[in-house]
């Protein structure tokens, strides 16, 4: 079950925490609104931290984020997924993890404002593993279960342990398994065989498409394990082989495509949808790069609408680092003047107007409207929309302006366009009628 509004945090949580909000003096909220998104563009000058905000931001996120766990031994090809999923380097992703457990951890992508946690069970099949605790831990949190095993490495026996009573407790869960560094068992000389074979179920198709009987026997053999296992959910089998550019493999990505048609075949709607979303258009470096930013602080905004009291000086804090994290990608600071010039592009917003300068006294205008349509629009995940369609901008803005140009009504016309798109996203993600719930999809 995705964790929903409702059991993520008491009502009375809820509430109290709202009705302590109400308390503060409206220009106090206000003055934490202005400081907040003056941190969050211009970290080193404010001179305000903003650790507290980015706290609250990826706690914000991370409620809508569902959690893949993946388990596989050590040196199974764990990272390399997450690698390829995220676009992350292995670096990256080895200085993002946070332990959960002694031997689990957990990485979420984007940090700042999590879409999607990788939560990486080690130690199985280690000597003296014992998995209780991070079984206990990984079971409450994850949404869909990822194995990953080595393609010849026959030793699983640990991890089918695993997996059966995962599904003895959880018949319905489905399970993927990813056989990886399929090229260890391909005859000397040989490449990768193309087109990519696997998607053929049976082992009879392998062969005569061109994969050596050594590795259809490692891979089948794998298969075996599991055909005892009980329950309903589907167990699915995706070889795939992740290279680095250096190895001199190609496709480095061979089966990926495979991976993500098993997962929209199996995964819980919200999995799928965040895994679609973690990178962006393919034909864009810059913005592939940028969208699970712009989609993961859309939806710490989007959490924001429930608290609204609290929203008045998150959501503006939200957008103000989303840019700020936006200039990073694009190699492009904000200064003023950039700014001014993105305001006008869009007509001044929120936020622009606290950046500007025009200060607290001004957001106090805004606040009846903001409080009018932050309850209107809950359901719609209006500061989501908002949040998502002002990010898709400043791509648009930030992009043009590395090459020297200017297009204003380019701009306008990219938030109007996202806007467009946010409320699709906002209903996958479940975040169009938060009131309710999160949109739990399949399970688990
Ligand atoms: N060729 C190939 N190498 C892979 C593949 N998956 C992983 N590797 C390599 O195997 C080694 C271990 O892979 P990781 O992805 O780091 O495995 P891991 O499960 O995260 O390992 P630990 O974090 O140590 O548990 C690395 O050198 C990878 O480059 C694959 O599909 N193909
Ligand atoms: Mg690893």
């Amino acid at each position: 079950m995705m964790p929903s509004y409702a059991s993520g945090r008491g009502i009375e949580e809820t509430l109290g925490s709202a009705v302590k909000l109400g308390k503060q003096p409206l220009w106090q909220r206000l003055a934490k609104a202005a400081s907040a998104v003056k941190a969050a563009l211009w970290p080193s000058r404010s001179g305000v931290p903003g650790g507290a905000t980015d706290a609250e931001i990826a706690a914000r996120a991370r409620e809508f984020a569902p959690v893949v766990w993946l388990l596989g031994k050590v040196q199974s090809g764990k990272t390399s997924l997450i690698r390829v999923m995220t676009g992350c380097t292995a670096a990256e992703i080895g200085d993002g993890f946070r332990a959960c457990t002694t031997t689990a951890r957990i990485f979420d992508f984007p940090e700042e404002a999590p879409l999607i946690r990788f939560l990486d069970t080690r130690g199985l099949g280690e000597a003296g593993y014992d998995p209780a605790q991070d079984l206990a831990f990984s079971e409450r949190q994850a949404h869909l279960v990822v194995v990953t095993m080595r393609a010849l490495d026959p030793q699983q026996e640990a991890v089918a342990d695993v997996v059966r009573l995962i599904r003895r407790r959880h018949p319905e869960w489905p399970i993927i398994v990813v056989q990886t560094a399929l090229h260890e068992g391909y005859p000397r000389g040989a490449g990768h065989v193309m087109p990519y074979p696997f998607a053929v179920d049976a082992a009879g198709g392998l062969g005569p498409a061109g994969v050596s009987a050594n590795l259809v026997r490692s891979l089948m053999r794998q298969r075996t394990l599991f055909a005892g296992v009980q329950g309903k959910g589907a167990i699915v089998f995706v070889p795939v082989d992740f290279t680095l550019p250096g190895d001199g493999w190609g496709p480095v990505d061979y089966g990926h495509d495979a991976l993500v048609a098993a997962l929209q075949n199996v995964a819980p709607a919200a999995v799928v949808s965040a895994l679609q979303n973690l990178t962006g258009d393919a034909n864009d470096v810059l913005a592939s790069r940028a969208h699970p930013h712009v989609l993961g602080y859309a939806t710490a905004a989007g959490a924001a609408d429930l608290w609204p009291v609290a929203g008045i000086a998150l959501v503006p804090a939200i957008q103000a680092k989303l840019l700020h994290t936006l200039g990073a990608i694009y190699g492009i600071a904000w200064n003023r003047r950039a700014l001014g010039e993105f305001a006008s592009a869009l007509g001044a917003t929120t936020l622009l107007r606290v950046a500007s300068g025009f200060g607290a006294r001004e957001l106090a205008k805004l606040v009846p409207v903001y409080g009018q349509t932050a309850g209107a629009a809950a359901a719609a995940g209006m500061s989501f929309a908002t949040t998502y369609a002002l990010g898709k901008a400043a791509c648009y803005f930030l992009g043009r302006r590395k090459t020297g140009a200017s297009d204003p009504a380019g701009v306008a016309q990219a938030y109007k366009d996202a806007l467009g798109s946010a409320l699709r996203l906002a209903r996958e993600r479940g975040i169009s009628n938060p009131h309710s719930g999160r949109a739990p999809g399949k399970t688990p």
